[in-house]
């Protein structure tokens, strides 16, 4: 609302309504850096331990570069941070199952916290990768991790982190591909009341950046962003 004023200020300074349609249309649009909303759609119902709840599904990507098109077709203003895609602004169903399908394109390394290299939070504490059930990846060779936080406040506590394991640094490039096959992680949660959270990535994969905590790591729209539960 704040910037619907100040373009209405703005428009009437330069004298004319067109120029307020023109002026919002254009701001209004420009969500930032791979922020477009991205809800996750529900297909049908699951039965959970909480009961037959909504199944809600979300795909997403995790990617060496910014070129895969969520920042533009030239890669945004980073073209060659590591990023998620295609988008980093989420939403999903209050009181749901929620199935998420990543695919990892990118390399990793040697987590900073094992901890990290553990799946928390997910319905049985396991995810598969690539098909097969895991509770935990190789800390040695981690590429990213997709990790939900609640800030302490009175909306329901949710926190689900997820380790993407590292694709091989030889893994060849994928015909009619720009990266290699991607290792896809799927795992569930369960959502509660609405509320909004926040999720990073806790691998430190900023490269060059302040102990690799900077650039990617520390923008929105890269390796962090929101996640709405409505
Ligand atoms: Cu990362």
């Amino acid at each position: 609302m704040a910037v619907r004023r100040t373009l209405v200020g703005l428009g009437c300074a330069v004298g004319g309504g067109a120029a307020v349609v023109a002026l919002t249309g254009m701001v209004l649009h420009q969500p930032g850096p791979n922020a477009s909303p991205l809800s996750a759609v529900v297909k049908g119902t699951a039965q959970t331990a909480q009961g037959t709840l909504p199944h809600a599904f979300l795909d997403l990507a995790t990617y060496p570069d910014s070129m895969a098109g969520e920042h533009g077709t030239s890669g945004g203003a980073h073209p060659g941070w590591v990023s998620y895609g295609p988008s980093t602004n989420l939403r999903a169903p209050a009181h749901s199952l929620v199935t998420v399908t990543i695919s990892q394109y990118d390399g990793g390394e040697t987590i900073t916290n094992p901890y990290f290299a553990k799946v928390h939070g997910t319905v049985d504490g396991t995810m598969t990768v690539n098909g097969k059930t895991q509770t935990q990846t190789d800390p040695d060779a981690v590429g990213h991790t997709f990790t939900i936080h609640a800030a302490p406040t009175n909306q329901d506590p949710l926190f689900v982190s997820i380790p993407l394991p590292a694709l091989p640094d030889d893994a060849p490039t994928a015909p009619g591909s720009d990266y290699p096959a991607p290792i896809t992680v799927t795992f569930s949660f369960v959502t509660g009341g609405a509320g909004k959270y926040q999720w990073n990535c806790e691998f430190p994969c900023g490269d060059g950046y302040y102990a690799k905590f900077g650039g990617p790591m520390a923008t929105r729209g890269y390796m962090s962003g929101s996640f709405t539960v409505s």
